[in-house]
Protein backbone atom coordinates (compact mmCIF):
# COMPACT_ATOMS: atom_id res chain seq x y z
CA UNK A 1 0.00 0.00 0.00
CA UNK A 2 1.73 3.35 -1.11
CA UNK A 3 0.75 5.95 1.77
CA UNK A 4 0.92 8.94 0.86
CA UNK A 5 3.66 11.18 3.21
CA UNK A 6 3.50 8.10 5.33
CA UNK A 7 0.69 9.50 7.35
CA UNK A 8 -2.69 7.57 7.75
CA UNK A 9 -6.03 10.10 9.15
CA UNK A 10 -8.21 7.57 11.58
CA UNK A 11 -11.75 9.25 10.38
CA UNK A 12 -13.02 9.11 13.92
CA UNK A 13 -15.74 11.29 13.40
CA UNK A 14 -19.59 10.24 13.45
CA UNK A 15 -21.30 12.42 10.67
CA UNK A 16 -20.86 12.08 6.74
CA UNK A 17 -20.78 15.71 6.38
CA UNK A 18 -18.46 16.40 8.75
CA UNK A 19 -16.15 13.16 7.26
CA UNK A 20 -16.29 14.42 3.80
CA UNK A 21 -14.73 17.77 4.94
CA UNK A 22 -12.20 16.41 6.94
CA UNK A 23 -11.30 14.38 3.80
CA UNK A 24 -11.21 17.26 1.34
CA UNK A 25 -9.45 19.70 3.48
CA UNK A 26 -6.36 17.04 3.73
CA UNK A 27 -6.69 15.23 0.31
CA UNK A 28 -3.73 17.80 -1.24
CA UNK A 29 -1.52 15.53 1.27
CA UNK A 30 -3.34 12.42 1.94
CA UNK A 31 -4.61 9.30 0.09
CA UNK A 32 -5.46 6.43 3.12
CA UNK A 33 -8.13 6.80 5.03
CA UNK A 34 -8.74 4.14 8.40
CA UNK A 35 -11.97 4.20 8.87
CA UNK A 36 -13.62 2.38 11.71
CA UNK A 37 -17.08 1.67 14.30
CA UNK A 38 -17.43 5.55 14.76
CA UNK A 39 -18.67 6.17 11.70
CA UNK A 40 -19.97 3.28 10.42
CA UNK A 41 -21.85 2.60 12.99
CA UNK A 42 -22.89 6.39 12.75
CA UNK A 43 -23.85 6.58 9.12
CA UNK A 44 -23.68 2.82 7.77
CA UNK A 45 -20.96 1.13 5.28
CA UNK A 46 -22.21 3.05 2.88
CA UNK A 47 -19.74 6.37 4.56
CA UNK A 48 -16.61 3.95 2.97
CA UNK A 49 -18.15 3.74 -0.18
CA UNK A 50 -18.99 7.37 -0.49
CA UNK A 51 -15.63 8.36 0.50
CA UNK A 52 -13.77 6.00 -1.59
CA UNK A 53 -15.63 7.26 -4.53
CA UNK A 54 -15.54 10.61 -3.91
CA UNK A 55 -11.83 11.06 -3.68
CA UNK A 56 -10.41 7.94 -4.92
CA UNK A 57 -8.51 6.78 -1.91
CA UNK A 58 -7.85 4.03 -0.10
CA UNK A 59 -9.81 2.77 2.48
CA UNK A 60 -8.22 0.81 5.71
CA UNK A 61 -11.02 -0.58 7.52
CA UNK A 62 -10.32 -0.69 11.29
CA UNK A 63 -13.06 -3.09 12.54
CA UNK A 64 -10.91 -5.33 14.86
CA UNK A 65 -11.95 -8.20 13.52
CA UNK A 66 -12.21 -10.89 16.51
CA UNK A 67 -14.35 -13.61 15.95
CA UNK A 68 -14.94 -17.25 14.95
CA UNK A 69 -13.49 -18.01 11.31
CA UNK A 70 -16.53 -18.15 9.92
CA UNK A 71 -18.72 -15.24 11.25
CA UNK A 72 -14.96 -13.33 10.39
CA UNK A 73 -15.35 -14.28 6.96
CA UNK A 74 -18.70 -12.73 6.53
CA UNK A 75 -17.90 -9.66 7.86
CA UNK A 76 -14.79 -9.70 5.92
CA UNK A 77 -16.77 -10.13 2.80
CA UNK A 78 -19.20 -7.54 3.51
CA UNK A 79 -16.44 -4.81 4.03
CA UNK A 80 -14.87 -5.64 1.02
CA UNK A 81 -17.67 -5.78 -0.77
CA UNK A 82 -18.43 -1.92 0.56
CA UNK A 83 -15.00 -1.01 -1.42
CA UNK A 84 -12.63 -1.09 1.30
CA UNK A 85 -9.12 -1.90 0.63
CA UNK A 86 -7.85 -3.54 3.60
CA UNK A 87 -9.32 -4.77 6.88
CA UNK A 88 -7.55 -4.92 10.47
CA UNK A 89 -7.56 -8.17 12.15
CA UNK A 90 -7.12 -9.02 15.78
CA UNK A 91 -4.55 -11.36 16.23
CA UNK A 92 -5.23 -12.89 19.87
CA UNK A 93 -7.72 -14.52 18.62
CA UNK A 94 -5.49 -17.18 16.52
CA UNK A 95 -4.53 -18.24 13.01
CA UNK A 96 -7.53 -19.96 12.01
CA UNK A 97 -9.50 -16.43 12.68
CA UNK A 98 -6.65 -14.79 11.17
CA UNK A 99 -7.01 -16.81 8.38
CA UNK A 100 -10.49 -16.89 7.41
CA UNK A 101 -10.13 -12.78 6.68
CA UNK A 102 -6.99 -13.33 4.95
CA UNK A 103 -9.17 -16.10 2.46
CA UNK A 104 -11.76 -13.14 2.18
CA UNK A 105 -8.89 -10.52 0.98
CA UNK A 106 -7.63 -13.30 -1.55
CA UNK A 107 -10.97 -13.72 -2.91
CA UNK A 108 -11.56 -9.78 -3.49
CA UNK A 109 -7.92 -8.94 -3.82
CA UNK A 110 -7.50 -6.66 -0.58
CA UNK A 111 -4.80 -6.48 2.30
CA UNK A 112 -5.44 -8.03 5.74
CA UNK A 113 -3.12 -5.90 8.43
CA UNK A 114 -2.34 -7.68 12.25
CA UNK A 115 -2.74 -5.67 15.40
CA UNK A 116 -0.11 -7.18 17.18
CA UNK A 117 -0.09 -5.00 20.35
CA UNK A 118 -2.63 -1.50 21.19
CA UNK A 119 -1.01 1.80 22.14
CA UNK A 120 -3.21 2.45 25.06
CA UNK A 121 -2.11 1.85 28.73
CA UNK A 122 -4.40 -1.03 29.69
CA UNK A 123 -2.74 -2.95 26.45
CA UNK A 124 0.25 -3.78 28.74
CA UNK A 125 -2.39 -6.38 31.17
CA UNK A 126 -2.81 -8.53 28.57
CA UNK A 127 -2.46 -8.35 25.19
CA UNK A 128 1.80 -7.07 25.58
CA UNK A 129 3.04 -10.10 26.66
CA UNK A 130 1.36 -11.89 23.84
CA UNK A 131 2.49 -9.30 21.13
CA UNK A 132 5.12 -11.01 19.82
CA UNK A 133 3.85 -14.22 19.46
CA UNK A 134 0.87 -12.90 17.69
CA UNK A 135 3.42 -11.02 14.79
CA UNK A 136 5.65 -14.78 14.98
CA UNK A 137 2.21 -15.99 14.01
CA UNK A 138 1.15 -13.37 11.42
CA UNK A 139 4.73 -13.50 9.44
CA UNK A 140 4.25 -17.69 9.78
CA UNK A 141 0.34 -17.13 8.09
CA UNK A 142 2.27 -14.99 5.17
CA UNK A 143 0.53 -11.76 6.44
CA UNK A 144 3.11 -8.77 5.10
CA UNK A 145 0.92 -5.74 7.09
CA UNK A 146 0.66 -5.28 10.51
CA UNK A 147 -0.22 -2.36 13.14
CA UNK A 148 1.69 -1.62 16.74
CA UNK A 149 1.92 1.03 19.10
CA UNK A 150 4.07 4.40 18.41
CA UNK A 151 3.61 4.97 22.20
CA UNK A 152 5.38 2.06 22.98
CA UNK A 153 8.90 2.37 21.05
CA UNK A 154 10.73 -0.47 22.47
CA UNK A 155 7.66 -2.64 21.75
CA UNK A 156 7.16 -1.24 18.23
CA UNK A 157 11.19 -2.05 17.70
CA UNK A 158 10.61 -5.42 19.01
CA UNK A 159 7.65 -5.94 16.52
CA UNK A 160 10.01 -4.98 13.55
CA UNK A 161 12.53 -7.30 14.68
CA UNK A 162 9.69 -10.11 14.70
CA UNK A 163 7.94 -9.18 11.39
CA UNK A 164 11.18 -8.61 9.40
CA UNK A 165 12.16 -5.26 7.33
CA UNK A 166 9.91 -6.22 4.23
CA UNK A 167 6.93 -6.35 6.20
CA UNK A 168 4.42 -3.01 6.04
CA UNK A 169 4.21 -1.61 9.63
CA UNK A 170 1.35 1.21 10.45
CA UNK A 171 1.15 2.83 13.77
CA UNK A 172 -1.30 4.65 16.01
CA UNK A 173 -1.01 6.61 18.84
CA UNK A 174 0.79 9.40 17.41
CA UNK A 175 0.29 13.27 18.95
CA UNK A 176 -2.79 13.16 21.22
CA UNK A 177 -1.91 9.76 22.80
CA UNK A 178 1.90 11.06 23.01
CA UNK A 179 3.42 9.50 20.26
CA UNK A 180 5.91 10.94 17.92
CA UNK A 181 6.25 11.38 14.21
CA UNK A 182 9.28 11.34 13.24
CA UNK A 183 10.74 8.80 16.33
CA UNK A 184 8.21 6.18 15.20
CA UNK A 185 8.60 6.19 11.79
CA UNK A 186 12.21 4.83 12.72
CA UNK A 187 10.40 1.37 12.68
CA UNK A 188 7.35 2.04 11.50
CA UNK A 189 6.21 2.45 7.62
CA UNK A 190 3.40 4.98 8.37
CA UNK A 191 1.46 6.67 10.82
CA UNK A 192 -2.03 6.81 12.24
CA UNK A 193 -3.41 9.92 12.96
CA UNK A 194 -6.45 10.80 14.27
CA UNK A 195 -7.64 13.31 16.58
CA UNK A 196 -4.46 15.72 16.29
CA UNK A 197 -5.99 16.11 12.23
CA UNK A 198 -9.75 15.94 12.74
CA UNK A 199 -10.30 18.25 15.92
CA UNK A 200 -7.97 20.74 14.54
CA UNK A 201 -9.14 24.29 13.75
CA UNK A 202 -7.15 23.64 10.21
CA UNK A 203 -6.61 19.78 10.12
CA UNK A 204 -4.55 20.74 6.78
CA UNK A 205 -2.28 23.20 8.53
CA UNK A 206 -2.36 19.86 11.28
CA UNK A 207 -1.17 17.27 8.24
CA UNK A 208 1.49 20.06 7.24
CA UNK A 209 2.56 20.29 10.75
CA UNK A 210 3.24 16.60 11.30
CA UNK A 211 4.65 16.48 8.05
CA UNK A 212 7.07 19.15 8.63
CA UNK A 213 8.02 17.34 11.81
CA UNK A 214 9.13 14.53 10.23
CA UNK A 215 11.16 16.05 8.02
CA UNK A 216 12.80 18.39 10.43
O1 LIG B 1 -5.39 8.86 19.09
P1 LIG B 1 -5.88 9.29 17.75
O2 LIG B 1 -7.04 10.21 17.78
O3 LIG B 1 -4.76 9.79 16.86
O4 LIG B 1 -6.47 8.00 17.01
C1 LIG B 1 -5.78 6.80 16.90
C2 LIG B 1 -6.54 5.85 16.04
O5 LIG B 1 -5.85 4.61 15.99
C3 LIG B 1 -7.94 5.53 16.53
O6 LIG B 1 -8.74 5.26 15.40
C4 LIG B 1 -7.77 4.27 17.34
O7 LIG B 1 -8.92 3.50 17.36
C5 LIG B 1 -6.66 3.59 16.55
N1 LIG B 1 -5.79 2.69 17.31
C6 LIG B 1 -5.14 3.12 18.43
O8 LIG B 1 -5.21 4.29 18.82
N2 LIG B 1 -4.37 2.24 19.14
C7 LIG B 1 -4.18 0.96 18.75
O9 LIG B 1 -3.47 0.23 19.41
C8 LIG B 1 -4.79 0.52 17.58
C9 LIG B 1 -5.54 1.42 16.84
C10 LIG B 1 -5.95 1.01 15.55
O10 LIG B 1 -6.14 1.75 14.64
O11 LIG B 1 -5.98 -0.30 15.37
C11 LIG B 1 -5.98 -0.77 14.12
C12 LIG B 1 -4.94 -0.12 13.26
Amino acid sequence: MEVENDIILALDVLNRTEALRIVESVSDYLNTIKIGYPLVLSEGLQSITAIKEEFNCSIIADFKVADIPATNRKIADVTFEAGTDAIIVQGFVGDDSALACMNSAEKYGKDVFLLTEMSHPGASMFLQQHAEDIAKMGVDLGITNFVGPSTKLDRLEKIRSVIGKDSFLISPGVGTQGGDPKDTLKFADALIVGRSIYLSEDPKKAVEDIIGSIKS
